[in-house]
């Protein structure tokens, strides 16, 4: 790890390294039961297995509506072999609303640097949210109530509160141009614009993709979601040059907007 950054994990990335299907670190996962925890349903954590590198920032994930986290079990493995130590999670019940998913993400934040197994790997000073539909929804609002959260990436989020001047986490809403669930102009659009405009924020719009694009393995979800959780998680500057100058837009990006330097 750089001197000039204790947060620094691997090695200076590459293009091919935040598109591959893995990173450098080798990966474990432990199952959390349901019936060992309490304000969240249980879930699987995903760490990178060696004790070598020192601590790991973290991110919790909350599937959607009336889903499980088999929905987004994919980004287990894709993220923690950058080198994050990722927490996919159950809800309480798959009908819990976005208000109840943010509290359940904290919940769950607050097992993973305070409980579980693995809480001697987290760094629990650097954590982030994420989520599917109204689990996206759920991390806006887990980062509006826990404004120390480094960083925030709704997929395809689905919120019935449009508005987000509270939120202080840097934000990379992701939205899909062909999503009638949750469309991006009655979703993430305006959670986009309403984020304030001084804050370290994006807007990804997928090109060809629908509400259920983040429920199966996908490149361009995965290289800006790792390069926003290192940029802000891990303050790794060397991932900067993916988010900054916005990218433009290609065979699998509609739009992106944002605001840099970040
Ligand atoms: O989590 C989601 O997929 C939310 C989209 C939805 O079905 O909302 C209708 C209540
Ligand atoms: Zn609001």
């Amino acid at each position: 790890q750089a001197a000039d950054n204790p947060y620094e994990r691997g090695p200076a990335p590459s293009n091919s390294s935040i598109e591959a299907s893995r990173g450098s670190y080798a990966t474990s996962q432990t199952s959390v039961s349901s019936l060992s925890v309490r304000g969240f349903g249980g879930g699987t954590i995903y760490y990178p297995t060696s004790t070598s590198d020192g601590t790991f920032g973290a991110v919790v994930i909350s599937p959607g509506f009336t889903a499980y986290q088999s929905s987004i079990a994919w980004l287990g493995p894709r993220l923690a072999s950058q080198g994050f130590v990722v927490f996919t999670i159950d809800t309480n019940t798959t009908a819990d609303q976005p208000a109840s998913r943010g509290d359940q993400l904290l919940a769950a934040l607050d097992y993973l640097t305070e409980d579980s197994s693995v809480r001697s790997r987290v760094d629990s000073s650097r954590l982030g949210v994420m989520g599917h539909s109204m689990g996206g929804g759920g991390s806006l609002e887990a980062a509006k109530d826990r404004p120390s959260l480094k960083a925030a990436i709704p997929l395809t989020g689905w919120n019935l509160d449009k508005t987000w001047p509270e939120v202080q986490t840097p934000t990379l809403i992701v939205g899909a141009d062909g999503d009638t669930v949750a469309s991006v102009a009655s979703h993430s659009e305006p959670f986009y614009n309403s984020l304030p405009s001084s804050l370290d924020k994006a807007y990804l719009e997928l090109r060809g993709a629908t509400h259920f694009t983040p429920n199966t393995s996908n490149t361009t979800i995965a290289k800006y979601s790792i390069s926003w959780l290192k940029r802000f998680i891990d303050n790794d500057t060397r991932y900067e040059q993916f988010l900054c100058p916005i990218p433009s837009a290609s065979l699998t990006i509609a739009e992106y907007r944002g605001n840099c330097p970040h």
